[in-house]
Formats: structure tokens, sequence, C-alpha cells
């Protein structure tokens, strides 16, 4: 609410700067990694404090958003064959990097055959929902060709008439979505731009619709053979709501700020203004001080995505 008061806000130059704020100010370093931000400037108009500064940001690390046990299956299909098959789901995951694509990542507890001629195609599938009641999407990989060393993989986005993705009422919005395998981490992971799923930048995706599914599966059957329910399912991750995978923001460019006593671990603050940052990494937002005196800090944070913020904090002196 507040970032958007700024926004509204006519640029008007500064016409007061509190004496004490300015002999107390202390521009403040990052102090933990996920980037940095650091506070240039502080200054006092009326019953605010407009703070400025710049931040710089990274790429997300890998976020697991849920598990499932190793071993399992459905009863009858025989957790072994499962598991030498790679199709054993172990957990998923997703991160967001600064070029703005989004990689969704299966992780398995064994590797996928290699068997050029012989070895069947193994699907992992995706459920999800985009917060506000969009339609939901699944993604699917696949291994399309095998070689003597790696799988050629490739995926694909289909529209959903419900969180329950059947075959009758999914149909396909993308293909040839990059898609890795990797030996060294079992994982299989998808590349994708938010557009590819109807998501943008902030968008968050959730993972529990109206019905009780699973959100990610995996799937045996012909390469090739199209939507993953004309294959048999062998594992699933999430099949219930107590299990269902955590929410997922994808990662935009975030600066959120807030004064309070000095002291707090900035990473327990609640931050009630957020602003987005120009290109540059600037920002200027504005704090209400209108009934704080005396000492005070500034907290500051500088986030892309889940688990990868940067802080810093200011003391100032409020007359
Ligand atoms: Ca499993």
């Amino acid at each position: 609410m507040n970032a958007k008061r700024w926004s509204r806000r006519p640029q008007a130059p500064l016409v007061l700067v509190l004496a004490a704020v300015a002999a107390t100010f202390a521009p403040g370093s990052a102090i933990a990694a996920g980037g940095s931000i650091e506070i240039s400037a502080v200054a006092r108009q009326g019953n605010e404090l407009r703070v400025e500064g710049t931040a710089t940001f990274v790429d997300q690390p890998f976020v697991v958003l849920g598990t499932d046990p190793e071993g399992d299956g459905p009863i009858g299909q025989g957790g072994p064959l499962v598991r030498a098959a790679g199709a054993d789901l172990t957990a998923i995951s997703a991160r967001t990097t600064l070029d703005g694509k989004v990689f969704m990542r299966w992780t398995l507890s064994e590797f996928p055959p290699f068997d050029p001629d012989g070895a069947p195609g193994i699907y992992y599938s995706w459920r999800l929902c985009l917060e506000g009641g969009s339609p939901c999407r699944e993604v699917v990989a696949h291994s399309m060709r095998a070689t003597s060393q790696e799988f050629e993989g490739v995926g694909s986005v289909w529209r959903c008439g419900s969180y329950i993705c059947n075959s009758q009422e999914a149909s396909l919005i993308r293909a040839d979505i990059p898609v890795t395998f990797d030996r060294s981490s079992l994982t299989v992971t998808a590349s994708l731009e938010p557009a590819d799923f109807g998501a943008e930048l902030g968008s968050t995706i959730v993972h529990q619709g109206e019905f009780a599914s699973p959100v990610a599966l995996s799937w045996i059957g012909d390469r090739g053979s199209g939507h993953p329910p004309l294959a048999t399912r062998v594992d699933q991750l999430g099949d219930s709501p107590e299990t269902a995978p955590k929410e997922y923001a994808i990662g935009a460019r975030r600066v959120s700020l807030a004064i309070g006593p000095a002291g707090l671990a900035p990473e327990t603050v609640s931050y009630r203004v957020t602003v987005e940052p120009s290109g540059d990494g600037a920002f200027s937002g504005w704090l209400d001080v209108e009934d704080l005196s005396g000492p005070h800090t500034i907290y500051a944070r500088a986030c892309f995505g889940t688990d990868n913020c940067a802080y810093t904090t200011t003391d100032v002196a409020l007359g």
C-alpha cells in the first residue's frame, strides 16, 4: 500500500532535512548473502523519512517445495522397479534467475537407465495453479532420446480444466520446453519463461486447488506418447492437502523497508513498505515516523525470490 502511495506522490523536492537525522546517519552495508543493499541517504519530510539507496540481486538458488519418500509408489507397481526405471520422485524444487527464467526440477532416487532402444519413456509432471484463480497448468518433462551418456529431454505445458489435469481436458499450449537430465544430481530440470505458463515475475504458484490431488507425478509409457495420463502413473508427490508442496513466488526484484527499535534481527522484522527498484538497483521509499521519537533503526531488505535476501540497517535519531 505504501509503495503505491509513493508512486502517486508528486516529485517535489525535499524541503526539510532534520539535523538530528543527518548527524547520526551512518550508511549501512549488507550483512547477509543473497545480493547486497546499501542505504545512501535518509531525509525527513514532514512526518515521513525518505530512504534512498542501491541494491544488487543474485540468481535465486533452488528452493525445495516438497519431498516424497524413497522407494514408495502405488501398491502393485513395486518400489524397486519404479526406482530402477528412474521414476521414484523424492523432491520438487524451483528457482528463478535474473534473466527471467523459471526452473522447475524433479529429484529422483535413481537415474533412468540408458537404453536407446528398449527403455520406456519416463514422464515427470508438475501441476500448478497461479494465485488469483487463473486456469491451472501441468508442466511435463520427458526423455525423447537416450545416447550412451545422456538423455535428450523435452518439455511441454498443458492447460487444465481444473486442478486435476486429466487427458480429456488437457490442451497443449507450449511444446519444446528445454529439459536437462543430470546424472550427478539425480535431477530432471525444465527451463521455462513465466509467460509459458501464464505467469509473470512476482506471480505466486500454488499447489493445491479445490480438490486434493498429487502435485508432481511420474509416468512410464512409450516415448512421445503425448499427455502423460496416456502412460502409466507410478509415483506421486503431495497427494494430500497435508503434504501439498508449499507455494512458490517467482522471483522479482524487491526492496522492503521498516523502522523500529535497534537490535532486531533483520530477518524477523515486519517490513511494511515495499518498493520496486529501478533497473540499476536504485530505490527510494517512505517510512511513516509521525508517532516516533528518539533513537530508531531503519531496516532495509533486498530480495530476489524466496530465501534470497540481503539486509542492512541504519540508525537514526528522530526529533
Ligand atoms: Ca517417491
